[in-house]
């Protein structure tokens, strides 16, 4: 058993009470070193000798200059004038994605996204030298082409030099030609941008979980596949980690429109993760309990529950979680789970209202997801003592699947 892992009610409640000791004795000593490791880096100083923030803050690659006509520029809603045979081929690519991949085609890869954080995020500082680094990991199945890369390229040109050690692409056995040989040599030119490949389909938490297993940062932040980083992302979550390294951290997740690629975030306060009986997630406003624990709109939110995508967490707090439940299969039921464990595992869950993210929700599910309701089952068995029958009475089906398991 790792750490805070599966439970097995009161047969193992005293192996957990041990292993919470030694798992916070040797998380904490290890939490203490990355601070000294990281507080060691270099600063860039200007010629006075001056700490030089803008130098601090340099992402890996720049964004080529701005060219506000570029189509989806800053976010815009892109409408094409087609023509049927055009139409046609936009058409079957929603078909293969359930994203308007035409669209995200003709989409450059290093568009801005227009501010919409709180204003008051741009006043936040940070102390560079001290944050812990990160690796971004981003497993993907079967991705199409632009939403991938510019996720990438994204990445690239939000976060700081400083601060990325590397971004980890783990190719979940897809099969699909763009993501092999024409992949692999496009990223040979980026910097920092490192792919490995499951030898049989994984599902995305084992895909997770190989992409962990080489990275080098003090902090695993994953994400999405289809995503677009709002300036000053990342920064947020790594100084709240550093400040508290039990904390498991989210950025708002900003909606990008399937369709026409409008980036639809907004500045307001960001809502928080439930669920219902059925374990399906669901969204909600801060609760005014929470909103009154806050003393500024900058502050992080608690939230029961994570979409599962996107977020940051200490490594070696993901470690002493025990990770994920590596039982489960494609898609689904993760989120629920890895938030449940967090919190009964004496962490938290936050959601940072300075980073934001944009993801493209698709249309529908464009891959099978018959197993998540096997995944909601293993979480309920672990995590939800007596309350799994509430779980089971809404959800009879479930109960049919716990006799397959
Ligand atoms: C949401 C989460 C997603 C995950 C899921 C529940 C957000 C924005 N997204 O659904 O991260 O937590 O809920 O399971 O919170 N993938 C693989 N192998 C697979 C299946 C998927 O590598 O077998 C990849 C996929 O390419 C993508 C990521 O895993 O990068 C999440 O999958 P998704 O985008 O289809 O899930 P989503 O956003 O609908
Ligand atoms: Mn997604």
């Amino acid at each position: 058993m790792a750490m805070c892992g599966r439970r097995n009610r009161s047969k193992f409640i005293l192996s957990i009470l041990g292993a919470f000791v030694l798992g916070y004795l040797v998380f904490y000593r290890n939490s203490q070193s990355d601070v000294a490791q990281a507080s060691r880096r270099e600063a860039p100083v200007d010629l006075h000798g001056n700490e030089n923030v803008e130098l601090l803050k340099k992402p890996v690659y720049e964004k080529p200059a701005l060219d506000v006509n570029a189509l989806g520029e800053l976010g815009r809603a892109v409408k094409l004038d087609l023509t049927e045979e055009e139409r046609r081929k936009e058409e079957e690519s929603i078909k293969k994605h359930q994203i308007n991949t035409y669209v995200s085609d003709r989409i450059s890869l290093h568009r801005r996204l227009p501010e919409r954080w709180n204003p008051l995020c741009r006043d936040l500082k940070y102390d560079y030298r001290s944050l812990p680094t990160t690796s971004v990991v981003i497993a993907f199945y079967n991705e199409a082409w632009s939403t991938l890369l510019r996720t990438v390229h994204s990445v690239l040109e939000t976060s700081p030099d400083l601060l990325l050690n590397e971004i980890i692409l783990v190719d979940d056995y897809s099969d699909r030609d763009h993501l092999k040989e024409p992949l692999e040599n496009y990223i040979a030119n980026l910097k920092k941008v490192r792919l490995i490949r499951a030898r049989k389909r994984e599902g995305l938490v084992r895909a997770r979980l190989l992409g962990a297993s080489i990275a080098t940062g003090d902090v695993l932040t994953f994400l999405d596949c289809h995503c677009e980083c709002h300036e000053g992302w990342l920064e947020p979550l790594l100084q709240r980690i550093k400040d508290e390294p039990s904390a498991v951290v989210c950025p708002v997740i900003d909606v990008i429109d399937w369709n026409t690629f409008q980036f639809l975030g907004n500045p307001g306060e960001p809502q928080i993760g439930g669920f219902d009986w059925r374990l399906v997630f669901t969204w909600h406003t801060i609760p005014e309990h929470e909103q009154k624990r806050r003393s500024s709109a900058t502050d992080v939110v608690r939230s029961p529950t994570m979409a599962g995508g996107l977020f940051a967490v200490n490594k070696k707090y993901f470690l002493y979680l025990g990770t994920y439940d590596t039982g489960m299969e494609v898609w689904g039921g993760e989120n629920l789970e890895f938030s449940f464990r967090i919190w009964q595992c004496g962490g938290s869950l936050e959601i940072h209202p300075c980073s934001h993210v944009g993801h493209v929700f698709p249309k529908k599910a464009p891959y099978s997801r018959s197993k998540a309701l096997a995944n909601s089952v293993r979480a309920a068995e672990v995590w939800m003592d007596e309350y799994k029958e509430v779980y089971y009475h809404r959800s009879p089906h479930a109960r049919l699947v716990r006799l397959l398991l």
